[in-house]
């Protein structure tokens, strides 16, 4: 892996390597919870990885062998949300849940340790998930005064079904990762020696394909459950496609040089 060092990142790591961008939360002291200020550097290396051109899956992890994620970091959650240095309470994890989701770029969790809380969330929002044996997955919320009534609620309902998903919630339960097997909640289960070449594996296989059958596929895999926004992700995506064109092209062209376009070489397809 190759450290891509951007400046004034704190809280995270960002490494890139043949076409896959890494991205580690980087706070094993709290078991990798999230403050705002990791979430914002989240949200930046996803921009970033999201732009480059040169990068076609994305890894999202945590630093160590004990956790992914563990939430929120509760030591600095105010009345409002978690406060960061300046003072400002915020849930700004939903923007990355957003980002995550409609990043039209395959993003992989890989798992070792804790997926808890809001971290569960997080692997939940990801494409796929790739759980060493010592994983373990549960939400806390209903514990510690939290709920997530968005994505966490409503994909997870979609992942793994209604009744195991209220019993995540309701229950506040840890999952092993073969629990988190069957459930459908992760996509396979490996030695954790083994987690990270199982993931570059994947993320090879899946850079072997089509990038943009693999970016329609992810973004028709949203639209329904994402209404109109949904439907504008896969539609700027007809748009982006129509760009590239003769016959797109010819109505930009004709603008510029002034003249009327001329659309009659173009079939009107059945
Ligand atoms: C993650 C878990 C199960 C790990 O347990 P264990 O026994 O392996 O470690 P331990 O000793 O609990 O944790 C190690 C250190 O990390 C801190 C702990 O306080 C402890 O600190 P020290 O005693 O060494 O000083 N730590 C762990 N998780 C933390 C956290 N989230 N915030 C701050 N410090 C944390 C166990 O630690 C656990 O259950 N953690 C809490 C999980 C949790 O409830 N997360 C928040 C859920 S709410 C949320 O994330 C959320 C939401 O619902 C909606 C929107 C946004 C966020």
């Amino acid at each position: 892996w190759e450290a891509i060092t951007a400046p004034g990142y704190q809280d995270i790591l960002m490494h890139q390597a043949e076409g896959i961008a890494k991205i580690s939360i980087n706070r094993p002291e709290v078991r990798n919870a999230f403050r705002p200020e990791t979430v914002l550097e989240l949200i930046d290396a996803f921009h970033r990885a999201h732009l480059d051109p040169g990068v076609g899956v994305i890894i999202l992890t945590g630093a160590g062998e004990l956790a992914f994620c563990s939430g929120g970091d509760q030591r600095i959650r105010g009345d409002g949300g978690y406060r960061d240095a300046a003072g400002t309470e915020h849930l700004n994890v939903l923007e990355l849940q957003r980002q995550i989701r409609s990043l039209p770029k395959p993003v992989v969790a890989m798992v070792a340790g804790y997926a808890i809380g809001g971290g569960h969330v997080l692997h939940l929002i990801c494409d796929l998930s790739i759980a060493a044996e010592n994983a373990r997955f549960g939400q806390t919320g209903p514990k510690v005064g939290s709920f997530d009534a968005g994505f966490g609620a409503g994909q997870m309902a979609r992942t793994i079904g209604l009744k195991r998903a209220k019993e995540i919630w309701f229950l506040c339960r840890q999952y092993d990762a073969q629990e988190a097997l069957q459930m459908g909640l992760v996509n396979t289960v490996v030695p954790i020696a083994e987690l990270e070449t199982t993931t570059v594996d994947w993320c090879r296989q899946m850079l072997r394909h089509s990038p943009t059958a693999l970016r329609l596929l992810k973004a028709a895999f949203n639209a329904d459950s994402d209404g109109l926004a949904g439907i504008q992700e896969l539609a700027g995506n007809a748009t982006g496609l129509f760009y590239q064109t003769a016959e797109a092209q010819e109505g930009r062209d004709a603008f510029l040089e002034k003249r009327a376009p001329d659309f009659g070489p173009f079939r009107r397809r059945p």
